[in-house]
């Protein structure tokens, strides 16, 4: 495998300067940084597909380390009451 040094510093530039938005950005900062992870194609909405993608890719990384495992099925029900809840306030 070859790595392209100025995308590794590239991706090193964006995680550092990730983190420290969240640690130390404001609420609209995080909230804006937090928005953009989710809406995968920049088009302005979440939809229920981007966050499952996302939640996805969270229970991915951390899944070897949940107790009991969190399957497939658990996500989609978790990101579907997270749109009815939406819905039931009156979001689109
Ligand atoms: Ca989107």
């Amino acid at each position: 495998m070859c790595l392209n040094v100025d995308v590794v510093v590239d991706c090193c530039q964006e995680f550092v300067m990730g983190l420290s938005l969240l640690l130390r950005g404001t609420l609209l900062e995080k909230l804006e940084w937090t928005f953009n992870l989710y809406d995968i194609n920049r088009d302005g909405i979440i939809t229920a597909d981007e966050m499952y993608m996302i939640v996805s890719s969270v229970y991915d990384i951390i899944g070897n380390f949940t107790e009991p495992r969190v399957d497939e099925n658990s996500i989609r029900d978790h990101v579907d009451s997270v749109f009815n809840v939406r819905r039931m306030h009156g979001v689109p």
